[in-house]
């Protein structure tokens, strides 16, 4: 299982990337990464603790750098493009990498520039290039990529996701999905997380097919790729709710999605209405698989299987998933209603937490690990998740984001004496991040901070995605006895006047 890629080994001639008009096949794509390979593993060796940086704009360098980084076995740590100073100080200081691989030009922003640099150069590819020589590839556990993600209080962790969880995962897909060499996948998810990185890029790749990327989401973009070769879309449910919306009265689009071989949404719940709204406009239903940074993908409706919308499916080939009730114990009834935690164990799952040992051994009962997601699983063993354990944990848009962290960083802002942080439904994000705020006493009124305000303090040290939408601003958070914020009393409240949008 060591070889990764076996259709870049093979020289085959096939379409791989294509970004906008910029596209490499296989043999193009072996004749670059080969050698990127070779500068990576002699500046950052392969086989310890090295780690690279890779500057993930939605573009062919991207792929490229973390391709190369995979075949010279180096863990590569790819870096949201709009991340803010105190989430990127945290990343770096963290995985400590030992150099950043970037888009040529791009200017870096603070602890990135400081770091050795290597561009990945992508000039006009010779049609026949000369084979280049891939060095071998490390074992199945070394590290692959390290993904941050949030959880409810404190930064991200780091994800350390070995090969051969994703040779796993993108293989069980490929039997679900019936995913072979002649899809074309198309898509526009962001390049630093498992969606759109691992599923999007890394798996087509893998089954030797092919993959168009958008740049940024648009209906238009999919409507002149599903109109074209592409065969397979993947999305966030925000994507397919926009899509959901414009296929009604938008003919081509309708025909294109239709055309489609599979349409595939995850990271969040798509819910029934849109589910409704793309097959009335369509004629097609969308497939939902459920999955996680820590355990990439856990279930799927499968293609060849019964209709199963409004569920996340059956457990994928080689996962084993399990319902856990509150006392601890493994639920066996399948009767559509009995409620309990997801936890899953197999070769889809993550090593461990970086430089977090206690979260690592936190995140397991045993051999399982426990999701936080909350499901029911029916006659057909078909799971559909019904919420979460933690309320600090908000997804919007189809991105985690703790609580905690926004809160903090609200914090960090003069004009903030308290703040909390809650999720509240979205018909677009799924779920928008509401700030509550005590301002700072201050003899000058004018000197408040506004929503906006807020929101571009929290989108400059975080990321944009993690900005709050509604700032309310309050006299005084309720709090319990302990001190403790009562969350649940704040949607109750009534916010002071001078609440904003943002
Ligand atoms: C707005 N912007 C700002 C500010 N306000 N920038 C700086 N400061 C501000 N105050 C910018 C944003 O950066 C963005 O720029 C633009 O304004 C609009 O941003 P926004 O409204 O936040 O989002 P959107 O453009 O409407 O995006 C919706 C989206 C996006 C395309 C659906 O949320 C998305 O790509 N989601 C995918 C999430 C994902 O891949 N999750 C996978 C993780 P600009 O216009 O330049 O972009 S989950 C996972 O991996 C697991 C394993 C799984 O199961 O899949
Ligand atoms: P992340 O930690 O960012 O990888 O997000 C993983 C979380 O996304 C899961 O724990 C679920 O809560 C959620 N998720 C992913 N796919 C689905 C889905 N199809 N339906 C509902 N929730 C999902």
């Amino acid at each position: 299982m060591n070889v990764l890629f076996p259709a870049l080994r093979d020289g085959s001639p096939a379409p791989a990337l294509r970004f906008g008009d910029r596209a490499l096949d296989y043999r193009q794509l072996a004749a670059v990464v080969g050698p990127l390979a070779e500068r990576i593993g002699s500046l950052a060796p392969g086989g310890g603790p090295a780690r690279i940086a890779v500057w993930a704009t939605p573009t062919l360098e991207t792929s490229v750098g973390v391709i190369a980084a995979l075949l010279a076995g180096v863990a590569a740590v790819p870096v949201n493009p709009k991340i803010g100073e105190r989430e990127l100080t945290h990343i770096v200081t963290d995985s400590a990498p030992a150099l950043v691989v970037a888009e040529p030009g791009t200017v870096l922003p603070g602890p990135l520039a400081t770091l050795p640099r290597l561009d990945v150069e992508i000039t006009e590819p010779a049609a026949e290039p000369a084979p280049h020589a891939l060095p071998l590839e490390p074992g199945d556990e070394s590290p692959a990529l390290i993904v941050y993600t949030s959880g409810t209080t404190g930064p991200p962790k780091g994800v350390v996701l070995p090969r051969r969880a994703l040779a796993h995962t993108l293989d069980a897909l490929a039997d679900t999905w019936q995913w072979t060499a002649e899809d074309v996948l198309v898509h526009a998810l962001p390049l630093f997380h498992v969606h759109g990185l691992i599923l999007g890029i890394l798996g087509p790749l893998r089954r030797g097919g092919s993959v168009h990327h958008l740049g940024r989401f648009s209906p238009e973009g999919v409507t002149r790729e599903l109109s074209a070769e592409g065969t397979m879309l993947f999305g966030v449910p925000t994507m397919y709710h926009r899509l959901a919306l414009e296929a009604g009265e938008n003919p081509a689009l309708a025909k294109a999605l239709g055309r489609a071989r599979l349409l595939v949404s995850g990271s969040a719940a798509l819910p029934l209405t849109d589910h409704e709204r793309l097959t009335a406009a369509t004629g097609r239903r969308v497939i939902e698989r459920y999955g996680m940074t820590e355990t990439l993908m856990n279930t799927s409706v499968r293609a060849d299987g019964p209709d199963a919308t409004g569920t996340v499916g059956v457990p994928l080939p080689g996962v084993y998933v399990r319902l856990v009730d509150d006392a601890g114990q493994a639920i066996e009834t399948s009767d559509g209603e009995t409620v309990g935690e997801i936890q899953v164990r197999g070769p889809n799952l993550f090593s461990e937490y970086l430089n977090r040992p206690d979260a690592t051994a936190a995140a397991f009962d045993g051999g399982w690990f426990r999701t936080g997601d909350m499901a029911v699983r029916d006659a057909s063993g078909n799971y559909r998740i019904v919420g979460r354990k933690a309320t600090d944990l908000i997804k919007s848009g189809g991105y985690k984001i703790g609580a905690g962290e926004i809160e903090n960083a609200l914090l960090a802002h003069p004009g903030v004496a308290e703040a909390a942080v809650t999720g509240e439904p979205d018909e677009d994000l799924g779920e928008r991040i509401v700030a509550w705020i005590v301002p700072a006493t201050s003899p000058d009124p004018d000197s408040l901070p506004s929503a906006q305000e807020l929101a571009d303090h929290v989108a400059q040290q975080l990321a944009p995605h993690k900005r709050p939408r509604v700032v309310h601003f309050l006299e005084a958070l309720p709090r319990n006895d302990m001190g403790k914020i009562l969350k649940r009393d704040l949607r109750a409240t009534t916010p002071t006047p001078g609440a904003g949008h943002a």
